[in-house]
């Protein structure tokens, strides 16, 4: 058993290493040969995000900064291009990937050039020839310890002085940084132009804690046309799709065949127990949820949970009479796609059903709910919560489409 675990964890180091060995270059175990720096003329912006963070709250600080260089670059300042983080180390995602992944496992990089200047880390390096990166100035953003100084909340920024970056560069050793600097940051995204002006020569300029600059607008039409083409990668599409086909039965974009449930556990159910629902609450709720649509018994649950919470659900669920499904995904799914691309793809058949239920304050809902927008749902199909089984049920924002 050993042995056979070990040879599949080393093939998945084979596959992932097939497909980041243009950027990745371990100054420890190889030689990173050719450093002529060879420019193709474009400055370079980088960012990561606080290590915790998970990926669909990353999903909204990349379209900060896309919508950031989007709009530069219709005011003619196009000589910047975004280069999109790989994806490494998640918090959230603990089978697999231990080498950093690239967007394109993902999501349709043509679809997201379209709407903004992005490239991936591996064209940097493929471009340039060089197998050794460096950053001109490596900003580590700050929050000021009180925003709100006499009670207002003021767009600023303080560079504080030179620091040290105890980062991981995404996973990769061959990225260095000629200065660091720490500056304390609040205000919108936009902002950040100034501490890059303040460097007019740097050609590659990073930011740590990419979280911290706000969206200059949110849910505006910029938001949505950003929104829009974030599609995902088309592999992740057709495996979601032939499943909701398969097993959900339906053929179209807006299904009426079933309903869908974000059931948000692990670390919500143990630091949010009061905004929650038990599990027999859960199943009570999609009960009520069914009596509204009548000619449906079909319910599909996207989850984090523990395989003895699913069990629990799905009996309650069978027990009410529904036919209950989850995706379960197969060893060569979760071997090519790992975790991330198998919670995309229960948001894709989550988007697709008939009607939606949610968890309160997760971002993972907040995408389904996105993604049912573009695709034309009725609002009170899509902005639905799970409640906590007692006290008070603050209702969902709608979030709706601006076109
Ligand atoms: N497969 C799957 N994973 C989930 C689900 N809900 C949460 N996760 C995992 O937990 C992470 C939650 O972090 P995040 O994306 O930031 O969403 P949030 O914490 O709910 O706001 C996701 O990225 C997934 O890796 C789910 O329904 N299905
Ligand atoms: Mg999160």
């Amino acid at each position: 058993m050993l042995i056979l675990s070990v040879i599949v964890s080393s093939l998945v180091l084979v596959a992932a290493e097939e497909y980041t060995s243009a950027q990745y270059c371990d100054k420890t175990t190889k030689s990173c040969g050719n450093n002529d720096e060879v420019s193709y003329g474009k400055k370079h912006i980088f960012y990561d995000v606080n290590p915790p963070e998970g990926f669909n709250l990353r999903r909204d600080v990349y379209m900060r900064f896309a919508i950031m260089l989007a709009e530069a670059q219709k005011q003619g300042k196009d000589n910047w291009e975004l280069v999109l983080p790989p994806w490494y180390n998640l918090y959230h995602w603990r089978s697999g990937r231990r080498q950093p992944t690239p967007w394109n496992k993902y999501f349709d990089i043509k679809s997201l050039k379209s709407y903004s200047p992005v490239v991936e880390m591996h064209e940097i390096f493929s471009k340039t020839k060089k197998k050794e990166l460096e950053i001109d100035v490596l900003y580590i953003l700050e929050n000021y310890e009180n925003p709100f100084e006499n009670g207002v909340f003021n767009e600023k920024w303080h560079v504080k002085g030179e620091c040290e970056y105890d980062g991981l560069y995404w996973g990769y050793n061959n990225i260095t940084a000629k200065e660091v600097l720490c500056v304390q940051f609040q205000g919108k995204v936009s902002q950040l132009w100034e501490l890059i002006a303040l460097h007019p020569h740097a050609s590659k300029i990073m930011f740590t804690h990419g979280e911290i600059p706000l969206h200059d607008t949110y849910g505006t039409k910029s938001y949505w046309d950003c929104r829009k083409s974030m599609k995902f990668n088309k592999n992740l599409i057709h495996i979601a799709k032939d499943y909701i086909a398969e097993y959900l039965k339906c053929k179209t974009e807006r299904c009426a065949t079933y309903l869908s449930v974000h059931w948000r556990r692990q670390d919500f159910a143990r630091s949010r127990g009061n905004q929650v629902p038990s599990i027999a609450g859960t199943a009570k709720q999609i009960r009520k949820a069914f009596k509204k649509l009548p000619d449906m018994n079909k319910v599909f649950i996207a989850t984090d949970a523990s395989m003895s919470e699913i069990n629990k659900l799905e009996k309650a669920l069978t027990d009410y009479g529904y036919e209950t499904h989850f995706f379960l995904p197969s060893p060569s799914i979760i071997e090519e796609y790992g975790d991330g691309g198998i919670a995309i793809i229960d948001q894709i058949i989550s988007s697709h059903a008939a009607y939606f239920i949610g968890t309160h304050e997760s971002t993972f809902t907040y995408r389904i709910q996105e993604e049912r927008e573009i695709l034309g749902f009725e609002s009170s199909t899509t902005f639905n919560r799970l409640c906590p089984d007692t006290g008070h049920c603050e209702k969902s924002t709608n979030w709706l489409i601006v076109d």
